[in-house]
């Protein structure tokens, strides 16, 4: 069951558009958001409301933006640098990414920050309630626009929390926590990545909100909010798909060609504090202290892509990733041997695809994360069944894939020792994991999870007609 018209909303349009000499053009916009729901928005029946990616000027240029995105089914917002500052490297990114992710030294509690934050998801709100009709499926995209339920007066309202949603203590250090929460149940229906995040949503709504009481959450009542659970997947199929095209077989080969007798640890991640890069270095260096036998014989091959440059924090901690890898680099390189790649930029999906085909490891090593869809790509690409995925415990991904090797991310020499575990492990060991993996991965697709929460949003609204009825 579909409903018939969906307007995904989210901070970012999938596409970005960028100024060339003769006016405008737009690329793919990167991100876990993004790649999940390109899938479903591939969909005749979707339209997106969101950021383009760039401030314009006037008018004019507004108009020409528009008339660009109109083919491809996306509705910009349109903000200004100062409201882009304070909403997005502000409010989002230096107060709820890193207190959600568990990070309050990272945050910065500035009333200008809150008021950026009301001021744009209420842009965001005249832009919906002037797009979208009564009777489409409304679904809200993420801690953004958090706010944006308050803005607008829509029946079929639907929100989807991409990230990880902190214990109600930590959640109650956001000074602005029951504007938020108050916010959020406007909506009928909210969904989490796990059920450890919906508990915790949970327990935030009762202490904070100001109109929660147990039966707001009676997953039964039509009346109240139904708040679920259900991780986001990927496009398995493509991915496997992908994997076996002439193009990217060749590019396989060739990166086998490069790191000849060379086993490959492979990352993939956006440079984010929360993905665990400086603990994933610091484990790589000490296992080439520690097992002298790897020298030459091993590559850490990382892909990373560029984000959130503007927030201080991101700048300092890329500058730390920098430096670690010179410094493990020259502490161990040979004339024949870097031991670390490190590629700071965004990679097509073919090109990416010949990564995870390539890597003997995918090493994902979160801090704290919603789920992580890198795991899961990775295992879609290993058409082979070979191939070892270490996982971190904290990655909203780790309840699934049980099948895994699992490490606490914070414990340096556990990780060594589970890489060393992987590169040593035996073929029957890796085939019997793997399969399992896979067996998951492609059982519960990107479309599997749309038909799920569609299910539910359609039973909620005939509960709802009918006790309109009686
Ligand atoms: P992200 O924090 O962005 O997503 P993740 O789920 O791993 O994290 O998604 C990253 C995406 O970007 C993947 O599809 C990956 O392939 C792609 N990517 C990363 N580096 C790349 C590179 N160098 N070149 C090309 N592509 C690259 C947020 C939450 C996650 C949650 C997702 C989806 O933080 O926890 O899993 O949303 O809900």
């Amino acid at each position: 069951m579909k409903p018939e018209n969906i307007y995904i909303v989210s901070n970012r349009l999938p596409v970005t558009v960028m100024r060339t000499e003769n006016g405008f053009t737009v690329t793919q916009s990167n991100g876990g958001l993004a790649t999940a729901l390109g899938s479903v928005f591939h969909q005749q029946n979707s339209y997106w409301i969101g950021w383009p990616g760039i401030i314009v000027d006037n008018e004019k240029e507004e108009q020409l933006v528009k008339e660009l995105l109109e083919p491809l089914r996306c509705i910009p917002v349109f903000l200004s640098q100062e409201e882009f500052d304070g909403y997005y490297n502000g409010f989002s990114n230096a107060i709820l990414w890193p207190l959600f992710h568990y990070h309050p030294g990272h945050c910065i509690f500035d009333d200008e920050y809150w008021l950026a934050y009301r001021n744009v998801n209420s842009k965001f709100g005249s832009v919906v309630s002037a797009h979208v009709p009564q009777d489409a499926f409304l679904w809200i995209h993420d801690y953004q626009l958090m706010l944006l339920p308050f803005y607008i007066n829509h029946s079929n309202l639907s929100y989807f929390h991409h990230i990880h949603f902190p214990s109600q203590e930590v959640f109650g250090i956001i000074p602005w926590r029951s504007d938020l929460l108050d916010a959020l149940l406007k909506c009928r229906h909210i969904v989490f990545q796990t059920e450890k995040d919906r508990v915790n949503f949970k327990d935030a709504c009762l202490k904070y909100a100001s109109k929660a009481h147990p039966d707001l959450f009676n997953t039964h009542s039509s009346l109240g909010t139904k708040v679920s659970a259900h991780p986001i997947s990927i496009d398995a199929f493509d991915f496997s798909q992908t994997v076996q095209k002439n193009a990217v077989q060749t590019m396989t080969r060739e990166i086998h060609d490069v790191f000849a007798n060379q086993r490959i640890i492979l990352s993939v991640d956006r440079l984010d504090y929360s993905k665990g890069i400086l603990e994933r270095l610091e484990a790589f260096r000490l296992l080439l202290k520690d097992f002298p036998q790897y020298h030459e014989k091993l590559v850490l091959l990382m892909l990373v892509v560029p984000s959130r440059s503007d927030v201080p924090s991101y700048e300092e901690h890329k500058r730390k990733v920098d430096e670690l890898v010179g410094n493990i680099n020259s502490e161990y390189a040979s004339l024949g041997w870097r031991p670390v790649h490190y590629y700071y930029q965004q990679v097509n999906r073919d090109t990416l695809c010949a990564y995870y085909a390539a890597a003997d490891v995918c090493l994902v090593t979160s801090l704290r994360d919603g789920l992580n869809l890198v795991s899961k790509e990775y295992v879609a690409c290993r058409t082979k069944n070979n191939g070892v995925l270490i996982l971190s415990e904290m990655a909203g991904a780790a309840e699934e894939l049980t099948y895994a090797l699992k490490i606490h991310p914070y414990d340096i020499k556990q990780m060594v020792v589970a890489i060393a575990y992987a590169l040593e492990m035996e073929k029957s060991e890796e085939n019997v994991r793997m399969t399992a993996l896979k067996k998951k991965v492609f059982g519960y697709t990107v479309f599997d999870w749309l038909d799920t929460i569609f299910q539910e949003v359609f039973c909620m609204y005939e509960e709802l007609k009918y006790s309109f009825e009686q």
